[in-house]
């Protein structure tokens, strides 16, 4: 009997096959940079869209897997991880999808680098940018602190290619009081000659497989709150492997980032350093937390990114009502807007990169450094939303098949659907915007810089809502008081995002005239930026 056969969507060299990615570093890298680079990138891109990605549909059905006694009564707490993520953290090792950005080969442009490594590498190996992300903030953080015996002691390990050598790092803030308000922290420090022993219940802890973490807990004595919380930093396991006073109660059980074994800790006795000094812990964690929101936003563009390139793929294979969905205005139009979403996206998280790698080599201004500080949280917040919404109707552009496990599909919504949730909530991280507002003047420079030499036709109307939309954020920023101000924070900081989501896509075309980077820039302009009432 002759049956219809659906045809599986496929994926080229994720590098290759990238016009938006491509297209952005040859506008930003110096040419002799983009030629260095550019066969790592073809490499990754090669492993995502193969290997990766064929193991990634393989280890559909693993999780990871707590142990917590051997068969003699003793407590070992041994976590399993899955073939794809033991595969992954060799594969992030030898190709410096961290050490790149330490490394600095190419000066300010290592950032930018790493990021595109980190974009290609994420969406095939199932959130080990969680780890990853970790570890990046936790060197970031230890070399910021200026503490030469940690640094001396991890971050060698943090930013080695030499897999055998390779440490992960855990970042554990959040507590059973919340994960947002974090000076309510009830984890006791207590000194212990010259060293602490910690004492506590971690609540929601990043991947639990690492060899140390960053912590925060509250020396004896100290007062409430965030400024009364010191941060720490902790070795997961002593000589002999053993968990250093650490017992792993269990593993989340969550609807999406489910390799990730993200856990419940109990610290007891737990052998701790003092990074910086014996308060202001949540100052002290920032750069963590700024590194880490940099990671959300390249993940979220990477799965927007994943996303659309299967379904781009499957709509020139399905054939539904006599033709190919490639060839449906409908289709086409709706993928487009979709498409429109992330490449806006790309350039707002890869700007913050830019930037964060101008900090990590002194060459921020002190107006840009006001910048990176406003601009990590709106990029954060504004990318995580889309992300969800364009994994959302990606899986609808399959029809069915979208909501299908072993298409290995849901599992994009599932993952999309933390990326606003941790590092900082939406709302959250937009009242952080509005105490991060002296960046607003460079904000509004680098906006209206984006759109000096627009010459194109096609561009004029995008401007205008440009335009319009910085006026009007700017007018709310000024005259918006008391409860109003933080009832409007959320619109206020999503206008600031899709603003300058629109202003970078409009450069992007400007510079290239590539008719579907001006397509982008129009849809984008039409769907929605200024959000404020
Ligand atoms: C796997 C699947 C699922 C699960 C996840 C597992 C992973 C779990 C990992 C997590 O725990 S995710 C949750 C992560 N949590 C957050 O990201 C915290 C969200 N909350 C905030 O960001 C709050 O705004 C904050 C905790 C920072 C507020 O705390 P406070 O005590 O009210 O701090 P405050 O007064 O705003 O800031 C204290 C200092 O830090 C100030 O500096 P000064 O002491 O000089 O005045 C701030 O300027 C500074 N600061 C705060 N945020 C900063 C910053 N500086 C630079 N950058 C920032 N982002």
């Amino acid at each position: 009997m002759e049956q219809f056969k659906q045809v599986p969507p496929a994926l080229k060299n994720q590098y290759d096959d990238d016009r938006v990615l491509r297209s952005y570093l040859a506008r930003v890298l110096p040419p002799d940079v983009l030629h260095d680079i550019e066969e790592s990138l073809t490499e990754m891109g090669r492993l995502a869209g193969g290997e990766l990605y064929e193991l990634q549909l393989a280890d559909r059905l693993n999780e990871p897997k707590l142990t917590q006694w051997d068969a003699w009564g003793n407590r070992i707490d041994k976590i399993e991880l899955t073939p794809l993520w033991r595969r992954a953290e060799r594969i992030a090792a030898e190709h410096g999808v961290v050490a790149t950005a330490y490394e600095q080969k190419h000066g300010r442009f290592s950032r930018v680098h790493q990021c595109a490594l980190a974009y290609l590498f994420t969406p095939s190996t199932d959130i080990y940018s969680c780890p990853l992300a970790m570890t990046d903030g936790a060197a970031r953080t230890l070399l910021n602190s200026g503490n030469q015996t940690l640094i001396d002691r991890a971050v060698p390990h943090l930013i080695t290619r030499d897999a055998a050598e390779f440490w992960t790092a855990g970042q554990w803030m959040t507590e059973l009081t919340g994960g947002s308000d974090v000076g309510l922290s009830e984890t006791i420090a207590k000194q212990d000659s010259n060293t602490h022993r910690l004492y506590g219940r971690k609540w929601f802890t990043s991947a639990i497989g690492s060899q140390m973490a960053l912590t925060l807990a509250r020396p004896e004595g100290n007062p409430p709150g965030g400024r009364g919380l010191a941060l720490f930093y902790v070795e997961t396991r002593d000589e002999h492997g053993r968990p250093n006073n650490i017992q792993v109660n269990r593993l989340k059980d969550k609807l999406g980032t489910r390799k990730v074994p993200t856990a419940e800790l109990t610290l007891d006795g737990t052998p701790a350093q003092l990074v910086i000094g014996p308060a202001d812990g949540v100052r002290n964690i920032a750069p963590l937390l700024n590194i880490t929101r940099l990671w959300n936003g390249i993940s979220s563009v990477a799965l927007m990114r994943r996303g659309l390139a299967l379904s781009f793929d499957y709509a020139s294979k399905r054939v539904a009502f006599g033709a190919p969905l490639s060839e449906k205005p409908l289709h086409i139009d709706t993928l487009a807007t979709l498409q429109a979403e992330f490449e806006g996206a790309f350039h707002l998280a890869f700007y913050v990169a830019e930037l964060t790698g101008k900090s990590e080599t002194r060459e921020l201004s002190n107006d840009d450094a006001l910048l990176l500080r406003l601009l990590t949280p709106i990029m954060k917040l504004t990318t995580g939303k889309q992300a969800v919404m364009v994994a959302s109707e990606v899986l609808e552009s399959f029809g069915g098949a979208g909501y299908v496990e072993d298409t290995g599909l849901p599992v994009l919504l599932r993952d999309a659907q933390v990326l606003p949730i941790w590092e900082g909530t939406t709302n959250v991280l937009a009242l952080d915007t509005l105490r991060a507002s002296q960046g607003l003047k460079r904000f509004e420079a680098v906006v209206l810089g984006c759109l000096e030499n627009v010459s194109e036709a096609r561009l004029t109307a995008p401007v205008r809502v440009v335009r319009s939309a910085v006026d009007h954020a700017g007018t709310w920023a000024a005259e918006a008081q008391d409860e109003a101000r933080e009832a409007g924070a959320r619109r206020f900081a999503l206008t600031l995002g899709r603003t300058i989501e629109l202003a970078l896509l409009i450069k992007q075309a400007q510079w290239s005239l590539d008719p579907e980077t001006l397509d982008s820039a129009n849809r984008f302009a039409n769907v929605g930026v200024d959000v404020i009432f």
